[in-house]
């Protein structure tokens, strides 16, 4: 293992990441609530773990639901559980209870914490599931005595995190203390190289984990702010990145194609850097970005299989199209169906391997995607002979059209290139003839009407910039598109509903 990645073999990511003496008067996290120094959300998280073990019977290795949006408490329980030694299992805070029953099965779940108005969601495991909202949680840790952690080993599980992918069947995936600290002295430190007097801010929840780390583990690892935020649009989180003079952003393509959209005499010169991952990044969205804020985005893939961010570059090192390399300590390379590498720019699938990743939760995907530590993404990708990596496709979403290979993802990003194109998602639809036929699913911006002109146009639009044989046959107009939870489109659904 790299030097880097080295760790004692009694580690604690929660008190390591929180518990840091030269941070203890910094600034930790700035909510609604105001803002909170290290050494105030050590003593709280700390707090919270006595609750854990004292009132609701936490033993090390239980596995602890958290409910909850991005706020301090969801924060603070979150290091809380690790604190108690138990294992947490964050959810979005737009699961409902028919969604999380699957998940508190699967993950064996044995107690919960929510914030107050997302008690309903866990109303019907209450019998079997101890549960406490966060006021609860609060108003019972302000009489407790901190909670001396709970000694883990680094190899010990932390965090059980569920995707529900683009695929739709959610997967559990685990991740162990060294994990948590592997991913923090790698990505942030290599690629966006934090500092001390970095303030952190964003939209993923920290159910995400690329919101967890990006929003809360990164920052505080370097003794950085976080800025957590529960509800926010395009424009308030605009604001709230000049208002409390925000340096690091982290959000998927589309909000910065929003907020690109709205920054118009917002000051958000503070900005230095800005994160985007969760979906390819197109060019359209990277330059209207660097139009809009002057920034060069760093765009990342990661995965909640690897924990967070393993491909990506330096602030303006980025390649155009490309997603970037490895980042230090990670390896990737690009398979055929029978796992042999396929030569330079050729399109295969992406293979990653590295200090975090891939131990799925009770699950046959296990077989299917790892490989002697290799993990399958499910991504279809080319390396270039500078070794950069370049976004194809979802495997599932590659299309075969008259022996072409097309990924709908290049199509999309022409179409968005269009001023009428507010969203779009482009997928293969069975054809006698071609087998499969590009088809586009449309919603334009406010003020257009879809016209069978406007069908045309775009399709010239695309036919004048790629290669005319990848242009959408079919085109429809839609009001929104099916995304998760993250925000992913979902091709699948579009497949589904067209019926191939
Ligand atoms: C796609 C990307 C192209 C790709 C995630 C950063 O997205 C995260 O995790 P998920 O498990 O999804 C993983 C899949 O999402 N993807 C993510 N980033 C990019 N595709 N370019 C990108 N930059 O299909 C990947 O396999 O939800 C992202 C950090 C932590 C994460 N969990």
């Amino acid at each position: 293992d790299r030097p880097e990645f080295q760790y004692p073999e009694k580690l604690n990511a929660a008190v390591e990441l929180i518990g840091n003496p030269a941070f203890k008067d910094r600034i930790a996290v700035i909510d609604k609530a105001g803002r909170t120094t290290f050494g105030q959300m050590d003593d709280l998280s700390s707090r919270i773990a006595a609750v854990l073990v004292e009132d609701m019977g936490v033993v090390p290795g239980n596995r602890v639901l958290l409910h909850g949006p991005n706020c301090k408490l969801m924060a603070a329980c979150w290091l809380g559980i690790l604190k108690a030694g138990a294992i947490a299992v964050a959810t979005m805070p737009l699961l409902r209870a028919a969604d999380l029953a699957p998940v508190i099965a699967k993950a064996k779940v044995t107690h919960a914490l929510a914030h107050p108005e997302l008690m309903e969601a866990l109303a019907p495991t209450t019998s079997t599931v101890k549960t406490l909202n966060f006021a609860e949680v609060e108003a019972k840790a302000a009489g407790k005595q901190p909670l001396p952690p709970v000694e883990t080993y680094a190899e010990d599980l932390a965090l059980i995190a569920f995707t529900s992918g683009t695929t739709g069947v959610p997967k559990g995936t685990m991740h162990f203390h060294r994990d948590v600290m592997v991913i923090c002295d790698g990505f942030p430190r290599s690629m966006l190289e934090t500092r001390a007097d970095d303030i952190f801010i964003g939209t993923p929840p920290l159910a995400f984990t690329f919101g967890l780390g990006g929003l809360v583990l990164f920052p505080w690892r370097y003794g950085a702010a976080s800025v957590l935020i529960e509800r926010y649009t395009p424009q308030s989180l605009l604001e709230a990145i000049r208002d409390y003079k925000a340096t690091v952003t982290f959000t998927a393509p589309t909000f910065y194609r929003l907020m690109a959209q709205a920054a118009d005499g917002i000051d958000i010169s503070s900005l230095r850097a800005c994160v985007s991952a969760g979906e390819a990044l197109p060019a359209a969205i990277r330059a209207a970005w660097k139009k809009a804020s002057g920034i060069e985005m760093i765009d990342g893939i990661g995965a909640t299989e690897m924990l967070h961010i393993f491909i990506s570059h330096k602030p303006g090192e980025a390649r155009p199209g490309a997603t970037g390399k490895p980042i230090p300590g990670y390896e990737a390379k690009i398979v055929d169906q029978e796992f042999n590498e396929v030569p330079v720019g050729e399109v295969g699938r992406l293979a990653v391997r590295g200090p975090t990743g891939c131990r799925y939760l009770a699950d046959d995907r296990q077989r299917n995607y790892v490989k002697n530590g290799w993990n399958l993404t499910g991504d279809a990708y080319l390396k270039d002979s500078d070794g950069y990596f370049f976004f194809q496709s979802r495997t599932d979403d590659m299309i075969v059209s008259a022996g072409y290979n097309i990924a709908g993802i290049e199509v999309e990003n022409v179409l968005l290139g269009h001023p009428a194109v507010s969203e779009c998602a482009v997928i293969g639809v069975a054809d006698g003839e071609r087998g499969q036929i590009v088809k586009a699913f449309v919603v334009l911006k406010s003020g257009e009407a879809a016209s069978e002109a406007l069908v045309k146009t775009l399709q010239e639009h695309v036919k004048a910039t790629i290669a005319p044989y990848k242009y959408p046959r079919a085109i429809e107009f839609r009001d929104v598109l099916p995304k998760t939870e993250t925000g992913k489109l979902q091709r699948f659904k579009l497949r589904d509903q067209t019926g191939v």
